[in-house]
Parts: C-alpha cells; structure tokens; sequence
C-alpha cells in the first residue's frame, strides 16, 4: 500500500514527534485503565443501545487523555468517544477511543485497548489523513503504533499483514453492532462470507483487530459500523503494515463498511460483501 502524500504539519510537529505522543498517551492511559479495573466492573451509563455501555474507566481514561493533549498540544483539536469534540485552530485532530472493547472490560474478556490517532483535514475516515496512531492492549500490555510513511511496530519490532494462500484458508476479523435490526442484517451477511474461509474470529475490539490484521494474526477483517475512533489508529498501522483498507464499490473505509486485509484478498472478500448487499439493507446509524 503507497502511504498517502503527507500535508505541512503545524508547529514544528513531525510525524515521529506526534507517533511518540500517540504511544505515550495510550501507554498512560492503558496504566490506569489496568491498575484501576474494580473486581467488578460496573455499568455507568448505556448509549445507542441497552447493551452499548459505558464505564467510569472509559470515562476516566478519556479524560486523561484530554488533559495530556491540551498539556503538550493545546491547538489541536479532539475527537473523542465519551466526550464533547473540542474544536482546535492546527489542523490537527485527536481521535481517541478510551476503552475499545468496553463489553470486554466489563467482563474480563482479556482483548479491550486505548486507541490514539491524530488526523489532518476533517476528522471523518473519508476525508482524513491519518498522521499516526497507537493501538494498546490493555491486558497484556502489546503496543503497537504507526506513522505516516514510517510503518508499523508491535513492541517495537516492525510488522507486515500475513500471505495467506487463498481466501478459503484465510482467518477473518469481524465485529456486530449494539442496534439488535444491525445484528440481523449482520449475521445474515455472516452465512455467505463462513462458507467461504477458514472460519472467522469475533474478539470484541475493532482496534485490536486491525493490529492483529497489520501483524499476520488474522488474515483479514471486515466490519460494518465502525466510529472514526474504534478504527483510526488500527487503519494506520494496518495500511503501514501493507494492508489495504477500504469499503465496499470503490469507496473509503468508514462506517458504511471497513474492510482490511492483503489487496488481492480484500477484492474478494468485498466482491462477497458487495453481493451480499453488506453496506445495504438494515438500519445504518452509528454503532
Ligand atoms: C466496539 C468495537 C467492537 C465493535 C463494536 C464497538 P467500543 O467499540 O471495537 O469490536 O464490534 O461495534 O464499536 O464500544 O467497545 O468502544
């Protein structure tokens, strides 16, 4: 995958500088996401559905992020899953999932993460540039980031998407919605792409995911319903890690449909999605 042209970045930033701060900003949180989970993790509040929860560590987590930012980069602007955006005059936007993966968290399903990106130009997957970004598994501790024309790393050590031979031996990522007429429409779509792979993984992270898709874990991942935040920092390190990622009839990645994996697999898999009308019927809002 040829990394997009990188824009003139603002106040003496790099995209080394702003990678960096994308793993320190996950790292911190992901330390007090860990050191603070209760025995039992409660729900504090619910969102588009009555299984789309929230936590107080998802809140707390973001706003230690928030603060971090407007500390060492006060003029950029954030886009984040628990709270109100922050508008920002650089150019720049924070995308920040506090906890993806909350259902796993609240249960001690060990795959939930901070995920940390920063984009130029509007903070929407089909019209952003994503600078950099950094995926943190919060259980164990795996980190792996990305930056523009710099590649992919887990733990430091570079990564690259697997080279499964065919699509039917091919391992596949995928998520559901919270919205219940979503699910339908999803598990449906589920019964034509199973026949035709080596079977699929639902782990409950959509961050995750990618990064396991960037470093041959899986070999490819597909989703409908995706926020900008659940896959900013995956897309990059992902599309550095030679992935493609993109939706389905020629269009971005986004909520719509995100599809990742290596371009000769992704084209079939989307050709299965497409005529299953995968971006189609079922109710289209945001989850
Ligand atoms: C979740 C994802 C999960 C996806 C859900 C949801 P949250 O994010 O990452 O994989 O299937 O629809 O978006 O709500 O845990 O931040």
């Amino acid at each position: 995958m040829i990394s997009p042209a990188l824009p003139e970045l603002p106040d003496g930033a790099t995209v080394t500088s702003l990678r960096d701060l994308a793993v320190r900003l996950a790292t911190a949180a992901g330390a007090l996401v860990r050191e603070g989970r209760p025995e039992r993790v409660v729900v504090a509040a619910t969102k588009s559905s009555d299984v789309d929860p929230v936590t107080v560590m998802d809140q707390a987590s973001e706003e230690l992020l928030r603060e971090m930012i407007a500390a060492e980069r006060p003029h950029d602007a954030i886009l984040g899953e628990e709270g109100d955006d922050v508008a920002g005059t650089s150019g720049l936007t924070w995308v920040l999932d506090p906890i993806d993966g909350t259902v796993n968290y609240l249960y001690g399903v060990a795959s939930w993460a901070v995920s940390v990106a920063v984009v130029a130009g509007p903070p929407e997957p089909a019209s952003w540039t994503i600078l950099a970004g950094c995926v943190h598994s919060i259980a164990d501790g795996r980190t792996w980031s990305a930056g523009l024309g710099e590649g992919a790393t887990r733990d430091g050590v570079p990564v690259r998407v697997g080279a499964p031979a065919s699509l039917g031996t091919s391992l596949v990522g995928t998520g559901f919605g919270y919205d219940a007429g979503r699910r339908a429409h999803q598990a449906q779509v589920l019964t034509q792409v199973l026949p035709k792979i080596r079977d699929i993984r639902r782990l409950g992270s959509a961050a995750i995911d990618l990064c396991l898709l960037a470093d041959g874990s899986i070999d490819l991942y597909y989703e409908r319903g995706l926020n900008p935040w659940d896959m900013a920092a995956g897309a990059i390190v992902a599309t550095e890690a030679g992935a493609v990622v993109t939706g389905l009839r020629g269009g971005p990645a986004g909520n719509a449909m995100t599809v990742a994996g290596p371009p000769d697999l992704v084209a079939q898999l989307t050709a299965i999605l497409e005529a299953a009308d995968a971006d189609g019927a079922g109710s289209l809002e945001r989850g």
